[in-house]
């Protein structure tokens, strides 16, 4: 089977500090889990930034910049800027550091949709900073906004205007119907790297039957114009990545997406999560790209023609 691309999620903006103290959340702790998650094996790291005093997610350029360069300079690995950010952000202040960036690759969040973050909330008991828990208690009346319009904007400002390519993050099967009107409207170039997001309160379960429904409609929709992976929140993490890997497709680890590197005990590194899910792929057969690699199956547009 081909080549398995790793990407690994180093930091978002669904965990806070008081979940786990290993959660990067400054420039030089962002930097060194990036540069330790590519030598694990990583071929793309998808990177979100915070505010270095409080943790909070923040969608400020100069908080990117201050460990892009770093990262870039450090690893091959593909740089790739969420367009998501926090789902309590503006569509603008959420593009700011893509623009200002021009990355090889950014996510693109294909549907509106619930981001309900609130039952963490009842897991802590002590909290290090005072916006985190009205931050998730507040989710329960949050909309994840991102409109036919919204989505249009990100393919021709940072698409079009600035060569990046996406991961595109479908949570449930319509989101997969988007892309292809995205596609039909001429909007994206195949190959379409879809990321198929599992176990988020508000997009589709993480099970095994779900995986193969997305693939099912994937293949339907797209044909051989796609390369998926997936991404499975929280406990669900390994199980469903190791599904995609043995069907084929590409996997997404890192503590953007779970806290965990196994049942009860928090990963100390975005890199443990790498190398557990690079022995596992591994096993069944496959071996992780590089980055240069990466780049080719996705036609990037290299890591040179970047404003990073
Ligand atoms: N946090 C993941 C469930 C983005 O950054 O644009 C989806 C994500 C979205 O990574
Ligand atoms: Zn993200």
């Amino acid at each position: 089977m081909s080549k398995i691309i790793i990407t690994c999620a180093i930091t978002g903006s669904i965990h806070t500090p008081s979940m786990s103290p290993y959660l990067p959340v400054t420039a030089d702790e962002i930097t060194a889990q990036s540069i330790e998650a590519a030598e694990a094996g990583a071929a793309i790291l998808h990177l979100h930034a915070r505010d270095p005093e409080t943790g909070k997610p923040s969608a400020a350029p100069e908080h990117f910049m201050a460990f892009l360069p770093r990262i870039k300079q450090a690893s091959d690995a593909v740089l790739n800027i969420s367009t998501g950010g926090s789902a309590v952000m503006a569509l603008d202040e959420r593009l700011a550091a893509p623009r200002a960036a021009e990355p090889e690759m950014c996510s693109l969040n294909m549907g509106t949709m619930n981001f309900a973050l609130y039952p963490a909330a009842e897991r802590i008991k002590d909290w290090k900073h005072d916006w985190e828990k009205p931050f998730l208690e507040n989710s329960d009346d949050l909309v994840f906004k991102n409109t036919p319009r919204d989505i249009a904007t990100i393919l021709r400002d940072l698409g079009q205007t600035r060569g990046a390519r996406f991961e595109f993050e479908c949570y449930d099967v319509g989101h997969l119907y988007m892309l292809r009107h995205f596609a039909d409207r001429g909007l994206v170039d195949p190959p379409f790297f879809i990321q198929f997001v599992f176990g988020v309160l508000g997009g589709i379960a993480a099970d095994p039957d779900n995986l193969m429904h997305m693939k099912r409609a994937a293949d339907k929709l797209f044909g051989g114009d796609y390369a998926f992976s997936v991404l499975a929140a929280g406990r669900h993490q390994i199980p469903l990545t190791t599904m995609a890997a043995a069907m084929g497709g590409h996997v997404r680890v890192g503590l953007e997406d779970s806290l965990m590197i196994a049942k009860g005990k928090l990963a100390r590194r975005n890199a443990d999560q790498v190398a557990k899910i690079r022995r596992i792929v591994e096993e069944v057969g496959r071996s992780p790209a590089s980055p240069d690699e990466a780049r080719a199956m996705l036609g990037l547009k290299g890591a040179d023609r970047t404003a990073i």
